[in-house]
């Protein structure tokens, strides 16, 4: 299939070619560059195949602001089934893969969970041989870089492409140009090509870099004014210099709006090029051969935008703009947390993009007179309204502008049905629907986890489960057969030692792999409760120190999580587990009973080493806060249990694995509605046994915050309400009792090898449904209405 020798020498000619050298003096990133070099020349042809078969049939277009890839070469190796040959190839050349694979920077340029996803239904596109290219920014700075001074947070510039990128294409010849009020820039194409598992296909990512329109004022530059002279090239370049590290609250704005109009104006300028070379221009036929999804609100302005395209370039008439456009956009929602759905203040939109903002203000009246047509109220009108208060409530604008909008899990879809977007739903019942996320199998556990999938392989006897994750059900059969839950908990001890040989080398940090790893693993916020787990391993260690014979099997607790710079609250939970840490690390008197680890920079490449090793998965969050998770389906295909609350995709998670197989506690979202108003923490924290002594750390000087007043600060928020957020607003004190009881729980099923290897075994037979290729064809299916295509 490939041819080895060949391979060998383009190899060695990229050497020579970018770096002037020879093989035996390489760097290791020069290696790096030319071995993805040599496996991208030899998929350009099948690329190009590709784009041209997609195109002339109906395609979908992902908006998203982030997409987080992580490494590709490892992946693309693998899709490609040449892994095997090209590490055989390289160890020819003494060059070792893992070296060269570990050399890779991530292409980290999302936050967390929705980059990600973005990602995952990438990869299943391609691989299902549908027409789906991913629309975004290549930021040149990804998702800051975290280390840990003295236990707090320390950010620094994700430099991502300080060796160049040798898996985009640069596309001149695509170039459009950008309009904002102020000035105008060039969008330029970065093409990546993903590869799908499997099959010749291969789908596009394509990344829009800002550049100035001119890139140097030679005249203001003659005449000795050299800010200016570069003025219009630093405006450009920092449009889409650094990805957001937020995804809590919003900043610097105009910036955050610009970038957000980039992308999606070039996008559609791209696909409207297309759309003409190949279809003609009778805009009428534009859904019946394109659909865009809009990755949650940030690239909602493609709505207006495209109706401003129609309406005043196209001379469409807005009604007929106004049905195209609903019938080629759809709409995912990721969060019900209101302070993350977006608003944008309308003067800063005008003074922005006045004819953007004019569209919308149609938009806003035509859905007034749609409403009251309908006899609804002044007040409730209001409420709806896409302008009001001085505000463009971006996820009406996407509602109403688009045929579909999804959840992403069912509890999730049915509190938006339900709740926050009840009316909407009245109005509209047949847009919403729930597509569960998934995730991409092949990144998730045959690339992270080559033990363990090699050994699945072996019990089913095909490998056609990596494209068909519903296979492993057939897995079930084996679930009392001691052999074989020998043999998995063999491999878990293998994943669990290379996870530990990491830590030592990244943290500088020993542990036992004899001891329960238990990991939590997501970005940090609140709702999430890692500080939940922080008091429960607290209370837990305070336990030990009064009965040393306490019968624990030793546990390894693992965090791992970036808190946005400007969330104090977030980082202040990560000095607070730094210090719990720090305590219970040093002291000698507990025998390594339990440990707790902070590794610093958790990203896709770190979750690769972390998920194949867990014993359990930490899916805590706030019932009815989580939207999904797909972190919990990470852990559940590598075989750990989750301990949980029903939120999220946890609750599809028991529900396909077993209540019996996870464990699941805490308050549900029914209740906490219903308590929330009269909720009073102090209780909770009066007569829980042992919660006042922990929380108490937070005040009472066991732990150093550097007189910074966070450690009060997080302590305050738990017990005093203020003017705007309720006292535990996120129920930390009250799950903290059964949260205790279950980790109790957990401890003695663990003792029990075999019926833990079985509830291991169990989920990972019931994970089918989390793969990312049924939710992709679920987006195809039911949203998109496209086909897939070979050739
Ligand atoms: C908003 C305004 C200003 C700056 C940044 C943002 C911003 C950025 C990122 C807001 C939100 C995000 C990201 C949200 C996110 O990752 N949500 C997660 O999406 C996953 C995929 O659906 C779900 O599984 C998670 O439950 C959800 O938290």
């Amino acid at each position: 299939m490939i041819d080895v020798n060949e391979f060998k020498q383009d190899v060695q000619r990229f050497l020579k070619i970018d770096y002037a050298v020879n093989l035996d003096i390489a760097k290791t990133y020069q290696k790096y560059n030319a071995i993805s070099k040599a496996v991208m020349i030899r998929i350009i042809d099948n690329w190009n195949k590709t784009c041209e078969v997609y195109s002339k049939n109906k395609q979908s277009h992902y908006f998203s602001a982030e997409f987080l890839m992580g490494r590709a070469l490892g992946n693309n190796l693998m899709n490609l089934g040449i892994y095997e040959d090209i590490k055989k190839a390289l160890d020819d050349m003494n060059i070792d893969i893992n070296d060269v694979e570990e050399i890779e920077e991530d292409a980290g340029i999302g936050n967390g969970g929705l980059g990600r996803l973005a990602a995952c239904s990438m990869d299943s596109a391609a691989t299902k041989n549908l027409p789906v290219t991913g629309y975004g920014i290549r930021y040149s700075y990804g998702l800051f870089k975290q280390s840990f001074k003295d236990g707090f947070q320390v950010e620094s510039a994700d430099n991502w492409l300080k060796y160049g990128d040798p898996w985009s294409i640069r596309c001149d010849e695509d170039i459009v140009t950008v309009d904002f009020s102020d000035y105008s820039v060039k969008a330029v194409p970065y093409d990546t090509p993903i590869i799908g598992y499997g099959t010749k296909n291969i789908n596009k990512l394509r990344l829009f870099k800002a550049e100035p329109i001119n890139e140097f004022d030679f005249n203001a530059f003659n005449n000795q004014k050299y800010k200016k002279s570069v003025e219009e090239k630093n405006n450009a370049d920092n449009i889409s210099r650094v990805l957001y590290p937020n995804d809590s609250t919003d900043t610097g704005k105009i910036l955050r709006l610009r970038q957000q109009y980039f992308f999606t104006c070039a996008a559609l300028k791209d696909i409207i090029k297309k759309f003409k070379k190949y279809h003609g221009s009778d805009f009428k036929l534009f859904s019946k051969y394109n659909a865009i999804q809009l990755n949650d609100t940030h690239p909602v302005s493609a709505i207006p935008e495209f109706i401003r395209i129609l309406t005043n370039e196209e001379g469409i008439d807005f009604e007929d703009a106004w049905n195209v456009t609903v019938n080629t956009f759809s709409y995912t929602n990721h969060t019900i947390m209101r302070e993350a759905l977006e608003e944008w203040d309308t003067k800063l939109y005008k003074n922005l993009l006045p004819e953007v903002y004019s569209i919308i203000k149609k938009i806003d009246s035509r859905l007034i007179k749609k409403l009251q047509s309908a006899q609804y109220g002044y007040d409730k009108i209001n409420s709806m309204r896409i302008i009001y208060n001085g505000k463009i409530k971006m996820a009406y604008l996407a509602i109403y502008g688009s045929h579909n909008t999804n959840g992403v899990a069912e509890i999730h879809t049915s509190i938006l049905k339900n709740r926050e977007l009840k009316d909407w739903n009245e109005l509209y019942s047949k847009r919403f629907l729930n597509i569960t996320n998934g995730i991409a199998p092949r990144r998730w556990i045959v690339l992270c986890n080559r033990e363990l999938s090699s050994f699945i392989t072996e019990l089913l006897k095909s490998d056609s489960w990596i494209t068909n994750l519903p296979l492993l059900k057939n897995l079930e059969k084996y679930a009392d057969d001691e052999q074989v839950l020998n043999r998995f908990l063999n491999i878990k001890r293998i994943k669990k030692v290379q996870l530990s040989q990491y830590i030592k080398i990244h943290e500088n940090i020993d542990i036992n792999p004899d001891s329960i790893f238990d990991i939590q693993a997501k970005r940090l916020h609140e709702y999430k409760r890692q500080l939940l787990n922080a008091f429960a391993i607290l209370d837990l260690y305070y336990r030990i120190k009064e009965n040393p014979e306490i019968n624990i099997v030793p546990r390894t607790f693992i965090f791992g999580a970036k808190a946005a710079p400007g969330y104090v609250r977030a980082k202040a939970i990560i000095k607070y587990i730094n210090e719990i840490a720090k305590l219970i690390n040093n002291d000698s008197s507990i025998n390594g009973k339990i440990k707790v680890v902070f590794i610093q920079n958790y990203g896709v490449s770190y979750g690769e080493k972390l998920f194949p090793a867990a014993d359990i998965s930490e899916q805590i969050s706030t019932a009815g806060k989580e939207a999904s998770g797909t972190g919990n389906m990470k852990l559940m295909l590598n075989g750990s249990p989750t301990i949980g609350t029903y939120d999220g995709a946890n609750v599809e998670i028991a529900q396909e694995a077993g209540m019996e197989n996870n464990f699941i506690f805490g308050a549900r979202f029914e209740e906490l509605e219903k308590i929330k108003k009269s909720y009073d923490s102090k209780e909770y924290y009066n007569t829980v046994p042992g919660l006042k002594r922990v929380v108490n750390t937070l005040i009472d000087g066991t732990f150093d915050d550097d007189d910074t007043g966070i450690f009060e600060d997080l302590y305050n928020s738990l017990l005093e309400s203020t003017k705007t957020d309720k006292a535990d607003n996120y129920f930390v004190l009250k799950d903290f009792e059964d949260y205790r009881n279950t980790q109790c729980r957990v401890n003695k099923a663990y003792k029990d090898r075999m019926s833990w290897a079985r509830k291991c075994w169990i989920n990972i037979a019931n994970s089918g449904k989390f793969s990312s290729d049924r939710s992709i064809k679920e987006y195809a299916d039911e949203i998109w209405h496209i086909h897939p295509h070979k050739w």
